[in-house]
């Protein structure tokens, strides 16, 4: 079964993989030839997920999936949220983490979780699976694994952050490998 994922995050793309396993046969953006910027204008999870399956369904007709991920924090009523990749108003991870910290700066409860909404196009329907994970905001970087938030984000039950983590670590608990897993089980029995 070919299934396209609609990403250019080469990070999130092998972190699917190596979740889903060799069992499907996933392409990028890049394989299938598209290097649009997929518009991502919606304010919830959902809907940039369902906006990413849409518009390759619109254009390429093809089986696909999409997510969107981000991160919450309590004291910051949600925020970065779906302004994950751009708080800072740059991709700049630097910025956007040391933003984070300077709004958290003297606040003591630091919880937040990461979570996922993946949306799948399949012949047709519209699925869509989600996951999450709890922790907290850490108040320095610690790690240089994972991408993103990781250096500053510890998961409920552990000590290190998941950039302290090995992917495959980080990959048995995370609020994508959950949204994965419950596609790739839909998916098996499909
Ligand atoms: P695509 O839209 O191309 O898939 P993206 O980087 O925008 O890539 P997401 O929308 O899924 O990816 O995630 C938005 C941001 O949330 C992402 O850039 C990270 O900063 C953060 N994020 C998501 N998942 C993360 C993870 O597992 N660890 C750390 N940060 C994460």
């Amino acid at each position: 079964l070919k299934l396209v994922f609609a990403t250019n995050n080469t990070h999130k793309l092998e972190e699917v993989q190596a979740i889903i396993g060799n069992k499907f046969n996933l392409k990028s953006l890049t394989d299938i030839g598209c290097h649009d910027d997929i518009p991502e204008t919606g304010v919830t999870f959902h809907e940039n997920a369902q906006q990413k399956t849409d518009y390759l369904v619109e254009r390429f007709k093809v089986n696909c999936f999409g997510d969107d991920s981000g991160l919450e924090i309590d004291a910051l009523n949600g925020e970065p949220g779906v302004y994950s990749a751009r708080y800072s108003g740059s991709r700049d991870m630097v910025q956007n983490i040391d933003l984070v910290l300077e709004r958290l700066n003297g606040v003591e409860s630091r919880a937040a979780r990461f979570k996922t909404v993946i949306s799948l196009f399949l012949e047709g329907k519209q699925y869509f699976f989600e996951g999450a994970i709890e922790g907290r905001i850490i108040e320095e970087r610690r790690g240089d694994g994972g991408f993103g938030y990781d250096p500053i984000f510890i998961p409920e039950g552990y000590s290190r952050t998941f950039a302290e983590m090995s992917a495959a670590e980080k990959n048995l608990i995370s609020h994508r490998s959950i949204a994965v897993s419950k596609m790739a089980e839909f998916l098996k029995g499909y």
